[in-house]
């Protein structure tokens, strides 16, 4: 089953309910903020995030696009995808565990304003045992575009201090923190404000905390930036409680940095991901 809903204040998503899992997802940003499976909860959510037109829900998965980051000074951080109200295509329960939901942003006078370009961007998701969500950006202009994106995920966590991350061991990172390059020597754990950007991924990324693993799978990506802001951090964020850091880690997969795309004019470019909730 699925739904179109919205807030008292009017904001829209999509409920979809199927034999495998339950997700809720936003017109706004094509930005989905609930997907649970068998009891467990993917994705991380600000209690005190905000459901309000023009401004970027605190947790699920914000869509950074056309830009990831702030380096580009000449469009909001993460670019403005996010806080743009997408169409709904088409929901389709494919069968009873699969429901594909297809999300449109085409350019348009407003966005052209940020972003002088003509764009079709299409944001797919499959809701199933598997969290599946497909980027395609397609270049409608007469010019040439720069392209860096990122799916911002927030993962749910019980205590930031109990999980690791593998599957970047070897890999080059930057802590934007301190500006330095180093060389990723093991299996990440967060005990400090952590901001990195790893180049050169090349494998599957699992998220692991106790006897519940999520792996993180990703398509024509070789950048992951992993980010958690711990206490002094958290407590300067918007839409984030104090004592926010404890309860999730950010497993960001892009295009990001060295890692851009540049489209020619009618060029497409698909970032994909797939999530994955096990018990090892
Ligand atoms: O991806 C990490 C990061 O760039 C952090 O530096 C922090 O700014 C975070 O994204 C959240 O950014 P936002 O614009 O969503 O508040």
């Amino acid at each position: 089953m699925y739904a179109l809903k919205s807030f008292a204040n009017g904001f829209e998503y999509i409920e979809i309910q199927n034999s495998a899992a339950h997700a809720k997802i936003a017109l706004q940003g094509a930005h989905i903020f609930d997907y649970v499976r068998s009891g467990s909860a993917l994705l991380w959510l600000s209690e005190t995030s905000k459901f309000e037109e023009g401004r970027a829900i605190r947790g699920g998965i914000p869509i950074c696009w056309p830009r990831f980051g702030n380096l580009d000074k000449s469009l909001p951080q993460h670019g403005f995808a996010r806080i743009f109200l997408f169409e709904l295509i088409k929901v389709e329960e494919v069968n009873e565990r699969l429901t594909q939901v297809h999300l449109q942003l085409k350019s348009s006078e407003i966005s052209k304003k940020i972003w002088n370009y003509d764009f079709t961007l299409d944001i797919v998701f499959d809701i199933s045992e598997t969290l599946s969500i497909s980027m395609k950006t397609t270049n409608e202009d007469a010019k040439e575009f720069l392209l860096t994106q990122a799916f911002h995920t927030y993962f749910q966590v019980k205590n930031i201090e109990n999980i690791t991350i593998e599957g970047l061991k070897g890999v080059e990172f930057l802590d934007t923190l301190t500006d330095t390059k180093s060389v990723e020597n093991r299996a990440l754990k967060i005990s400090a404000e952590t901001d990195r950007v790893y180049l050169g991924v090349k494998r599957d990324i699992c998220l692991r905390e106790d006897d519940k693993e999520v792996l993180i799978h990703a398509e024509n990506s070789h950048s992951a930036i992993v980010w958690n802001p711990w206490i002094e951090k958290c407590s300067k964020m918007s839409a984030m409680q104090p004592e926010a850091y404890k309860e999730f880690v950010c497993i960001e997969s892009a295009n990001a940095f060295d890692d851009f795309r540049t489209l020619k004019p009618n060029e497409r470019y698909t970032l994909s991901v797939e999530y994955r909730m096990q018990r090892s």
